[in-house]
Parts: C-alpha cells; structure tokens; sequence
C-alpha cells in the first residue's frame, strides 16, 4: 500500500509491535493559548503566550492517541497556520488510508530525506499515533522503539532570571530536589555573568551538575574570556556559546569547558553528519517538538551516543501533553541517568491537562495521559474528521 504519512521512515519499531493493525475513526484538532506568567524574551521576539495544537486520534477498538504541534515563534520554520494545514492533510490521509500495520510504515520511502524542512507536524501526529498504538498495547510509546524506559526521568532545573536572582533560584531548586542546574548565560556583561556562575558553584557544593546556555550571543573572544573565568567551576556544558559555531573547537581548546549544540542542529538536516572535528562537543540538546520527526530524533540520539555525546532532550514551551511525550521519550533514551531539559510548564498560568505535568524531588514522571486527563475545557476545536 503506498503510504505517505505519517513519516516514520526510518523508524523500525521492535518486531513484536511491527503488526499491531491500525485504523483510525476519528481525528479531532484543538488550539490552545495560554498566557505565560511573565513575557518570555526570546532571541528574537518577545512572547506574551504561548498557542499550539492538541490532536487527538481514536482507532475503530476506542483506544486513543494524543499529541502537540506548537511551533515556537523564532525557532520553528512553520507558523500555526502552516502546521494546521500540514496537519489536517496528515489526518485526512491516515483516515482515509483504512486499515495498516505498523510495519507498512517503517518500510515505506519518503523520510525526513526528502524534505529540506521537516514538519514540526509530523512529530505530532506521530506522537499521536505512537502514544495510540502504546496504550493499546499497554506499554509507553518508547517502548515500541527501544525497548524500555523509565517510569521517571531528571531533570534539569532551568534558571532565566537576572542575574541577582541567580543564587536564591539555584538554592531553590536544590532545595527542590534538583541535581542538575542550567543557567541562561550571554544576556549582559559576560565577566559579571562568569562572576554569578562561581556564586552558584560555592553555593550549590560540588555534587551538582552545572549547564549554562549563552544562545550563541558570543564572539569567540568573549567566549574564551568567560570559559576561562568559569574553568574551575566544573561545568558539564554550555551550550551554543558562539555566535560562529565552525569556532567551537577552538573555544573549547583555549579553555576546556565543554560545549553543546542545540541551535546548530536546526540548521544541519542531515543526521548522519560527523561530529568527528568537533572537540569538546559534550552534549546535543535535542527538541523534537521544532527540529521534527521522530526518525530525525532517533538518527540524532543513536549518533550521539555512538560518539560519547549526551542526548538531552529538550522542550520548548509546550503545553502538558507535549511535555508528557517528551517525558515518554526521555524514559526510553537517556532514562534515568540523564537529567533533561522539560522545565519550561511553570512559565505558563495553566495547561492542558487537569493537574500539569509536574516536577518532584527533580524528577518528571513518565506516565501515559488518557482522555479523561485532559482538560481542553478552553480550547477551540478547529477540525474534527
Ligand atoms: O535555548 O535551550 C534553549 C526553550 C525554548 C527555546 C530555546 C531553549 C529552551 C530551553 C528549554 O532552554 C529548557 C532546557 O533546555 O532546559
Ligand atoms: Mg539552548
């Protein structure tokens, strides 16, 4: 049968759940908007809220399937209208498609290979289909692929206050429960900013783990100049301290602190680049959610990891049901040895779920959503098949 979407080229589920038969009976799209707490400053907008797209897939046997599409303003190359339309051409395709198994996807061609920019829908709808076919079968959606995961993963408290806030965050967070820190660096002066990261290392001891994120706002010699101010506070990473990415090895030569990419892989397409030259590099910072397609998420993590480098999953401002498959996902990749990036739902004044995704003791569980979870109570349904 030739099938086109959803893209899961190059995704190989396990053979135990290449056959489960799928057909779907309904599809149904909600946008959400939901104000932040406070404006979140982005590189190159300033946000007041935060809008995106629910779907919801149901098979003829009544399991169903959930997932988020939120292009974020700045990085994703889709606009909300875009990904409606792209959306709504996926889900007209998959009802009309009748019954396919999920093996006649993995095969079929036409992979994030062939498109220059790859959806940020097609990580939705094959969030979707994914969490469908899990509770159907009872397992979470990493499982159909790798095979485990974890019923709760790390993660990393995320601080992006001004700099006096800095210490008090941190001894928050500690108190908290978190074990890893990640600090938005390169907004003001990098000397006071270094100055701040020593202040945070006295006060949070040895044991916890320190990431900062300076969003390329560097030339090199500023970076260099921070790095080495920062060399002796053990720093498990920072990512995109350039402006000049092809730079990095040198940034990491002159003073040793490893580097991350995060913004760097939204411009590679291709997942089976090198990162041979690139020394020092320690982590990449994925976010499925914009960079899109799951089977780009797989090449990427499989990549980092035959190469030493951590896969650290990442969100971007999500509502709780994009939060929830990033968390899935998470428990099946790093699980519970890397800390990652989810801490983003306490920006926004509510969600999409009737209790949000939340964070204990720094953990996040992994666990499944189900219809009677969401509360979609304000949202506008803009499709429905
Ligand atoms: O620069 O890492 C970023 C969220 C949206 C857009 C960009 C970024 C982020 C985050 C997410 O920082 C939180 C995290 O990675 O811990
Ligand atoms: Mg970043």
């Amino acid at each position: 049968m030739e099938f086109h979407t959803p893209n899961f080229a190059g995704i190989t589920l396990l053979p135990e759940f290449q056959d489960i038969p799928l057909e779907l009976k309904s599809t149904r799209i909600y946008k959400y908007s939901l104000p932040f707490k406070y404006p979140l400053v982005l590189k190159h907008t300033t946000l007041h809220e935060r809008e995106g797209l629910i779907i919801i897939l149901t098979d003829l046997n009544g399991h169903t399937g959930m997932g988020e599409i939120s292009p974020l303003p700045g990085f994703s190359r889709e606009t909300l209208e875009t990904a409606l339309l792209n959306t709504t051409m996926l889900l007209d395709k998959m009802i009309g498609a009748g019954e396919f198994s999920t093996h006649s996807y993995t095969v079929k061609k036409g992979g994030w290979q062939d498109s220059v920019a790859p959806a940020v829908s097609y990580f939705g709808v094959e969030a979707a289909t994914l969490s469908l076919l899990a509770n159907a079968k009872n397992v979470s959606p990493g499982d159909l692929i790798f095979g485990k995961s974890t019923a709760r993963v790390p993660i990393n408290g995320l601080i992006r206050g001004s700099l006096s806030d800095w210490v008090p965050e941190a001894e928050r967070m500690i108190n908290d429960g978190y074990k890893t820190l990640k600090v938005k660096v390169g907004r003001i002066n990098s000397i006071l900013e270094a100055r701040g990261i020593q202040d945070i290392r006295k006060m949070v001891g040895p044991e916890i783990k320190l990431r900062l994120d300076a969003n390329q706002s560097w030339d090199l010699a500023t970076a260099i100049e921070f790095g080495k101010a920062v060399e002796s506070c053990d720093i498990e990473y920072i990512e995109e301290p350039l402006t000049e990415p092809v730079d990095l090895p040198r940034f990491f030569d002159a003073c040793g602190v490893p580097f991350a990419f995060d913004e760097t892989l939204h411009e590679i397409m291709d997942p089976t680049i090198s990162f041979d030259s690139y020394t020092g590099l320690r982590a990449l910072v994925l976010k499925p959610t914009l960079t899109a397609s799951t089977a780009r998420l797989i090449s990427l993590v499989n990549q980092a990891t035959g190469n030493g480098v951590l896969p650290v999953l990442s969100s971007s401002y999500e509502s709780d049901v994009g939060l929830t498959t990033l968390a899935q996902l998470a428990g099946s990749i790093g699980g519970e040895d890397i800390a990652v990036g989810l801490d983003t739902r306490s920006a926004l004044t509510g969600g999409t779920t009737k209790s949000p995704v939340g964070i204990q003791d720094g953990w996040m569980s992994t666990r499944s959503l189900t219809t009677q979870d969401l509360d979609l109570g304000h949202c506008e349904l803009l499709y429905q098949n």
